[in-house]
């Protein structure tokens, strides 16, 4: 009994302080101007210029790298700058109308568009006064595509952003272009193609298209790494400020917002997924499969459900999704393309509730196996939480826990009579009767109404959809003593885990509904011969304790002797809870010569 002590409670201290200090929902560090931005949540990224002509292949070549983004072929194929031009000719001109790609962002339900008026090639898709590598100049036709979608946009109440590759241009001489590694350029002439490029054409954008809601930079390392310098990049933010004082700059103008918070919100890496919730807004860069722009043999698709649940997670977490297109020289988007649009379109015609101006719920993320959850006050003052279920549960049941408010009524979202679905409320945990088929193939969204912001318990392992709890490291309470986080290794063969040598001491809680009979089931590698080192668990008034039996090995991939350790889970023991209530398990586990890998506990009803 003494090994089950958890003498120390200093990691439950550390958790309740970090809960009072940290502010769990709101996003504190939102400049006003970008209100509409955290409302908008979903936006349509456009990768359209000279390389849509050559589909990601030159001269019969596909574009030299295995990160085949098609509108890098001028620099992967190294392409003369004049040669390139060639690709304006098969753009035509009597079918690129950028009202069609506004129509499609509207009925995707993107709420802003921005497209690539310079990309890295250096090529703008206005007339550019400043420089003759331009539509203006280089093709009869003399379009302005800025200037069409900034007008299809208006008329079509769309925000619209600019893309300037300020950075990188392999167009001007001194630009910056990679191999620049090689041949090097001076600060001075870096300035000149600043002061001669970059700040004369922000100008133009700012100046000749109304309104611009946002421009996008593309910097991905911080401004000390680069030949850009501090100074550089504030001279430009100070022009938009200047022309444009409420449109908003992202972090890839190589400023982050920690750094500088007058940069209204944070751009993660391509198809980086938020993670955590942050304190300022955020947008994730996504594409529908794997290149910008257009790539004739694209094959990378991802499906509508992925894309859309990269939507709601983000959203889940306070953060935006720009969805990218990449549209066909003659502005045609692909099928694969505005076919999943389309379907997310018209998935949030039913569920845009839980989309557009709402945002995260302070229950800690990935909490729930079944889906992610979103949250708004309405305008009458009612709290919806919003659950996004992915995977329609066989049982029909949905568990949710760490809400201790009983919702006033529960319902589909995609029911307009909002018939009330069955639940049972019981301290913290709420299980929701679903009808036997899921309302939405993509994702279905089931609403939980309070009168008032709902009380929470955060500190809980939720009980998954199958009835059961996994006790893992990344969910517990506290953990001490002398181990090491290890994560996965070869493939997932072997699963992240923890290598205990010495005491290792930890503690979950968990709401139990359904008194009963429960097994508990360690998941754990143990490379002696003999059976050693011991676990003792406490949960409730029941206690466990037993010795690891060796796991031995397992063939990690066939025929290739590659032989890795063993993790499995055999049955440890059974506890007991005779009332439904919270419950602390606590475990202990001390290894003797040989260390102890241990991964997690599965916990069932029996
Ligand atoms: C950049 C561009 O090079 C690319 O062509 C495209 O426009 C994309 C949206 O942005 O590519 C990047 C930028 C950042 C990372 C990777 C590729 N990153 O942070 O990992």
């Amino acid at each position: 009994m003494k090994h089950c002590n958890i003498n120390s409670l200093k990691g439950l201290w550390i958790i309740v302080f970090s809960l009072i200090i940290i502010p769990l929902h709101a996003q504190e560090h939102t400049n006003n101007r970008a209100k509409w931005f955290t409302d908008a949540r979903f936006g349509m990224f456009i990768h359209w210029g000279i390389y849509s002509g050559a589909e990601g292949v030159w001269k019969g070549e596909q574009i030299r790298h295995d990160n085949d983004y098609a509108e890098w072929i001028f620099y992967r194929n190294s392409i003369e700058k004049e040669e390139y031009l060639s690709l304006l000719d098969r753009i035509n001109w009597n079918e690129v109308n950028p009202e069609e790609w506004v129509i499609l962002a509207k009925k995707a339900g993107m709420k802003y568009i921005t497209l690539t008026a310079k990309h890295h090639d250096g090529f703008a898709l206005w007339d550019s006064k400043v420089s003759d590598y331009d539509i203006a100049d280089q093709t009869k036709d003399k379009r302005d595509i800025v200037a069409e979608l900034a007008s299809a946009c208006r008329k079509h109440g769309i925000k619209l952003g600019l893309y300037y590759s300020h950075w990188v241009d392999w167009a001007h001489p001194y630009g910056w272009n990679h191999s620049r590694e090689i041949y090097p350029l001076t600060d001075e002439q870096y300035d000149e193609y600043w002061q001669q490029k970059v700040i004369p054409q922000m100008r133009e954008l700012l100046t000749n298209y109304g309104k611009i809601d946002l421009i996008w930079f593309d910097m991905w390392i911080h401004h000390s790494e680069s030949i850009i310098t501090k100074d550089q990049l504030v001279q430009l933010k100070s022009l938009i400020r200047e022309l444009q004082p409420q449109c908003l700059v992202n972090s890839r103008l190589g400023l982050s917002i920690e750094e500088d918070s007058d940069v209204d919100f944070r751009t993660l890496g391509d198809n980086q997924l938020g993670e955590d919730k942050l304190e300022y807004p955020w947008q994730s860069p996504g594409t529908v499969a794997h290149s910008w722009g257009y790539h004739r043999n694209e094959s990378q698709w991802k499906s509508t459900t992925s894309l859309l649940k990269a939507l709601i997670g983000n959203v889940s977490l306070n953060g935006n999704y720009m969805l990218n297109i990449g549209p066909r020289a003659n502005g045609d988007v692909p099928y694969e393309i505005s076919q999943r649009l389309l379907d997310i379109g018209q998935w949030l015609k039913i569920n845009g509730e839980a989309i557009y101006g709402s945002g995260a719920f302070d229950l800690p993320k990935d909490q729930h196996d079944w889906g992610h959850m979103t949250y708004r006050v309405t305008d009458n003052h009612t709290h919806r939480l919003f659950l996004h279920v992915y995977n329609w549960p066989l049982s029909n049941r949905l568990p949710v826990t760490g809400i201790n408010t009983e919702p006033k009524k529960v319902y589909l979202l995609s029911d307009k009579q909002k018939a009330p679905l069955p639940f049972s409320h019981n301290q913290v945990f709420t299980e929701i009767m679903l009808p036997h088929l899921h309302p939405d193939n993509l994702a279905s969204v089931v609403v939980m109404e309070f009168d008032s912001k709902p009380d929470i318990t955060s500190d809980l392992v939720a009980e998954n959809t199958d009835g059961g709890f996994s006790l893992t490291p990344g969910n517990t309470i506290s953990e001490e003593g002398d181990f090491k986080k290890t994560s996965k290794q070869k493939y997932g063969t072997i699963p992240s885990h923890l290598e205990i040598s010495g005491t290792y001491k930890t503690l979950w809680k968990v709401f139990i509904d359904k008194p009963g009979k429960y097994s508990l089931d360690v998941s754990y590698s143990y490379q002696a011969n003999e059976s050693g080192g011991a676990i003792c668990i406490k949960a409730g008034k029941n206690v466990i304790k037993q010795t690891f039996s060796p796991t031995g090995l397992t063939v990690g991939e066939p025929n290739e002797n590659w032989h890795i350790e063993k993790f499995m889970s055999p049955e440890t023991g059974t506890v007991k809870f005779t009332e439904p209530g919270i419950y602390e398990i606590s475990v202990r586990i001390e290894s003797d010569n040989e260390p102890i890998h241990f991964q997690y506990i599965w916990m069932e009803k029996q």
